[in-house]
């Protein structure tokens, strides 16, 4: 996971030479207001890390819902990895009958073990992710416990029931969070990095207290640029190859979720 130190109103963010990369490339570009402010990098201990903006500093009890975007949260990469090398993974094995004893084939019962992409295209497919474009990862409530329960949340009804528990039907607060979406949906229409990378496994933040809400862009470790002069549209189905992530249908999707909210 995400290894974050918080320290004198940044937070530290284990390096990641894939995240700094983009991090940097955000810095002067129009998505530069929906992502933490990069400060550069920092040593601790003789390990290094990323220092960005604390996204939770003057907000007093805030409470944060994690979705990881796009219609796949796994790379190319690691599908043509699978296939020269099939290592059999028994942790994910072991994750998969937790939540469904169901979901491995009889040889993959017999193996213990299943390859990664085996295992997150299952996870893609059992979330919201390979139909709504995106899935909750997580909520974090008020008294800072965090719930992550989430990964058989797939239909609209699902995660609208989320929606609704987290901002707890506040219209001000759904409000805020529809204009951002707008505003962001505006921004990557611009955006020169949008256009050229492959997003994968990153996150929109939503975080609110009792009067502000605010979504951010997180998590680039997995956020890969194209070969000079080719772009994504982020909005079609992917098929191996094509490289798309359909993050602008788990865009979609939030801004008619955060309106059927409104409407409810
Ligand atoms: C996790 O599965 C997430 O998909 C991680 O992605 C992924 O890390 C892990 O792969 C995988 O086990 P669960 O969320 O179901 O536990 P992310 O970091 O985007 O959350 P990668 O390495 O793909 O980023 P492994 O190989 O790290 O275990
Ligand atoms: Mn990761």
């Amino acid at each position: 996971g995400n290894f974050c130190l918080s320290e004198g109103g940044e937070v530290l963010k284990r390096f990641n030479a894939v995240e700094n990369a983009c991090l940097q490339a955000l810095m002067s570009d129009p998505l530069r207001q929906f992502v933490p402010q990069y400060h550069g990098l920092a040593s601790r201990g003789g390990e290094s890390y990323i220092r960005l903006e604390d996204l939770l500093s003057g907000l007093s009890c805030p409470v944060i819902m994690d979705c990881k975007m796009g219609v796949r949260t796994y790379l190319e990469e690691e599908l043509m990895k699978a296939r020269l090398n099939p290592c059999l993974r028994n942790d994910m094995y072991q994750k998969m009958v937790k939540v469904d004893p169901m979901a491995p084939s009889a040889e993959e019962h017999a193996q213990g073990g299943v390859t990664k992409p085996r295992y997150m295209h299952w996870r893609d497919s059992v979330s919201s992710t390979s139909t709504l474009g995106f899935r909750i990862e997580g909520v974090t409530v008020e008294d800072g416990s965090v719930l992550r329960d989430f990964k058989k949340t797939r239909t609209f009804d699902q995660v609208t029931d989320v929606l609704l528990f987290f901002t707890k039907r506040q219209s001000h607060i759904l409000e805020a969070y529809l204009s951002r979406l707008q505003a962001l949906n505006e921004a990557l229409k611009v955006s020169e990095f949008f256009q050229s990378h492959e997003i994968i496994g990153s996150s929109l933040l939503f975080v609110h207290d009792r009067s502000k809400a605010n979504i951010w862009m997180i998590d680039f470790a997995k956020t890969i640029p194209m070969p000079p002069g080719i772009c994504l549209k982020h909005n079609m189905p992917w098929v191996e190859g094509n490289r798309e992530d359909g993050y602008l249908i788990g865009l979609a999707s939030l801004i008619l979720l955060v309106m059927e909210a409104l409407r409810l």
